[in-house]
């Protein structure tokens, strides 16, 4: 087990900080049901841009849920109490918000890989006082789409970022794959349970699914430090900008 220091240490050096065991297996199968239960209640209710699919004709190519805890309680009470909040708020050193629980999937052989990407480019927060967590549900290697850091990324600055095909990730690292990036890119292969926790700034992407029978679950979310100011205007045209190049 890792201390306390020791996480707080390793996320402020490398931009991120892998937990092992952070849930119990209890713990990591009453998320999954009350997954379940969402996918088949709530999702039928919820907006198109919040739900995307590989294949938009196939509800079973699922890959991506976002704002859950808007539309139900239990993930409400996930996010915004008790243990992942109380991790957010001691990385920050900082009070934080509960800003998005999202459900994330590769299915096997069509789950599409995420592309190099830094949150903080989406969440356009000055400053940038923000993580996100990342927690396999079932076992996750790179064969089925590992999420990997690039370490450190997170104390150079914002990269350049442009448009990309990937539904759910529409925005990327235009010039990834320098030699710094690559040099310090780390793979973290993850068990159920095992957290992720990454700085806003920090450089991560995740392959594609080669598998033919794994999927590759993970419960996302995502927390705003008080001490970061959102720049409403800008975030609502890109959203808006992001709408009109769908249709
Ligand atoms: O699930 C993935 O592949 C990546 C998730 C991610 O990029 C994120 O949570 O910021």
């Amino acid at each position: 087990m890792k201390s306390k220091a020791n996480i707080k240490a390793e996320f402020q050096e490398n931009g991120y900080v892998f937990i092992p065991g952070f849930l119990t297996k209890e713990e990591v199968a009453n998320i999954n049901k009350n997954f379940s239960r969402v996918i088949k209640e709530v999702i039928p209710g919820m907006a198109e841009n919040k739900v995307f699919y590989e294949d938009k004709t196939d509800t079973a190519t699922l890959k991506q849920v976002m704002d859950i805890h808007t539309h139900d309680v239990f993930f409400n009470d996930v996010l915004s109490n008790g243990k992942f909040k109380d991790l957010a708020e001691f990385l920050l050193d900082d009070k934080v918000i509960g800003k998005n629980l999202e459900y994330f999937n590769k299915p096997p052989l069509i789950g599409k890989l995420t592309p190099p990407h830094q949150d903080g480019y989406y969440f356009m927060l000055d400053p940038s006082v923000a993580v996100t967590m990342w927690m396999a549900l079932e076992p996750a290697d790179e064969e089925n789409g590992c999420v990997k850091y690039v370490k450190g990324s997170h104390l150079k600055g914002m990269r350049l970022h442009g448009r990309t095909k990937t539904l759910g990730f529409s925005q990327g690292i235009i010039d990834f794959g320098t030699d710094d990036d690559l040099q310090n890119e780390i793979a973290f292969p993850a068990q159920p349970g095992d957290l992720l926790v990454h700085h806003s700034l920090t450089i991560h992407r995740a392959g594609g699914n080669t598998t033919a029978n794994r999927d590759r679950k993970a419960l996302g979310l995502i927390y705003f430090g008080e001490s970061a100011r959102e720049d409403v205007e800008a975030k609502k045209a890109y959203q808006e900008k992001l709408q009109k190049e769908r249709v």
